[in-house]
């Protein structure tokens, strides 16, 4: 019997995005359901750190966006995202797209507390910490014109329009490779569908 599968998910988290463009290209079938998550008591039953994305298979509760991509991946009858010789290039360049997601994350909460609460330091460190991390992306990640996709496309493709969309995009002027690499990436359907809700 099929499984009920359900994601919780926000209407701007990249973390949810990376897993709502895994259910999509890999054609699982499940239930989005879009939650202010402050206000997501019920949430905490099943993660108690009350972070979306939250996967709920059955009564089964997966934890963190990686660990629910490998799972949709692993019930999909499509290409793997995570094919076995490239594994560990793959998980990598997928934890360092995760990383520039939390620090352009951190940075957004901080700006966003009381003037008199908000550290400058602690903006200016994820500020440098993003651009440190576009650029050694830039000089780093050999995908380019890869016809094959993989995680780590998606991943590093949510990271960076996460910083366009909280940030800015001025990283374009310094990574002439990645811009280009991302504006076609960006025709995929799976990107178009998915663009954060606010943005729009
Ligand atoms: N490592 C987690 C990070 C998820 C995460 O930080 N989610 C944010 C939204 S983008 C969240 O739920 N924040 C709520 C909070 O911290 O209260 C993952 O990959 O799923």
């Amino acid at each position: 019997m099929n499984k009920k599968i359900i994601l919780y998910n926000g209407p701007n988290s990249p973390f949810g995005r990376k897993t709502k463009i895994t259910s999509l290209v890999q054609e699982i079938i499940l239930e989005e359901k879009i939650i202010k998550v402050q206000e997501a008591n019920f949430l905490d039953e099943y993660n108690p750190l009350r972070k979306i994305p939250t996967l709920l298979v059955d009564d089964l509760p997966i934890i963190d966006s990686d660990n629910i991509c490998i799972y949709l991946d692993s019930i999909s009858k499509k290409k793997t995202l995570f094919p076995k010789n490239e594994y560990f290039k793959i998980t990598s360049m997928t934890s360092i797209a995760n990383g520039l997601m939390q620090s352009v994350l951190e940075r957004r909460m901080e700006t966003i507390r009381p003037h008199n609460e908000q550290s400058k330091d602690f903006i200016k460190k994820q500020e440098i910490r993003t651009i440190r991390t576009i650029k050694w992306l830039e000089n780093n990640w050999n995908n380019y014109g890869d016809n094959y996709l993989t995680m780590d496309q998606i991943a590093i493709a949510c990271s960076l329009e996460y910083t366009n969309f909280r940030l800015n995009n001025r990283w374009e002027e310094e990574c002439p490779h990645l811009k280009k690499w991302l504006i076609n990436f960006r025709k995929n359907n799976f990107m178009k569908s998915t663009v954060p809700l606010e943005s729009i």
